[in-house]
């Protein structure tokens, strides 16, 4: 979705561009509850940001067998790097990542996705693509939801990764469109060109 943005970007001009960009950005400007991550290729750096838990998480890869242990929420500004080569052992390029917390003070394992991977049938995890190439992941570390501000562990990934989220239907249609409109309008000019 970003590369045909970008390429709409460049195609079509003016007012349609500025159009585009509010509409891109407004659709991923809020936190997408239950939104998953793919691996796109690469390395991936994951950075513990502040936030509100009182108890103390394991943000683990739980795609890969056995699970891998990449940072807790408590060492806040840490930067992992989760390398190609360890994703590649368990994932082909497209695969979701299936990221989660390990509570330690309970017990607890919550996943990102659609609630029925958890125990509670709630979804746990939200995703808040920041632009930038920034993926900001909360967590809910609550049996039962808590108060479902997703604000109890945050990690920000970077790098070979991008999330499942669309553009809501309407200016999904729009971009569509558009895109449409600039494809022709290339095609006409490589054409009159010829
Ligand atoms: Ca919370």
């Amino acid at each position: 979705m970003q590369k045909m943005v970008n390429k709409a970007k460049i195609l079509a001009g003016g007012a349609l561009t500025a159009g585009l960009m509010a509409l891109s950005t407004s659709a991923t400007a809020a936190p997408v509850l239950g939104a998953q991550l793919y691996w796109a290729g690469g390395d991936i750096t994951i950075t513990v940001q502040p936030a509100t838990a009182g108890y103390v998480s394991e943000l683990k890869l739980f795609s890969a067998d056995p699970d891998i242990f990449l940072a807790l929420n408590t060492a806040v500004g840490t930067t992992v790097t989760l390398d190609a080569a360890t994703i590649d052992m368990g994932h082909d390029i497209g695969d979701e990542l299936v990221f989660g917390i390990f509570v330690q003070n309970t017990g607890d394992t919550f996943l990102m996705g659609p609630g029925s991977r958890n125990a509670d049938g709630l979804i746990h995890a939200a995703i808040n693509d920041l632009g930038g190439g920034v993926l900001r992941v909360g967590f809910e570390d609550i049996r039962g939801g808590g108060d479902l501000d997703y604000d109890d562990n945050v990690f920000d990934f970077r790098g070979g990764v991008r999330t499942g989220t669309v553009p809501e239907p309407g200016s999904l249609a729009l971009v569509g469109l558009a895109l449409l409109g600039a494809g022709w309008a290339s095609r006409r000019r490589v054409r009159t060109a010829a």
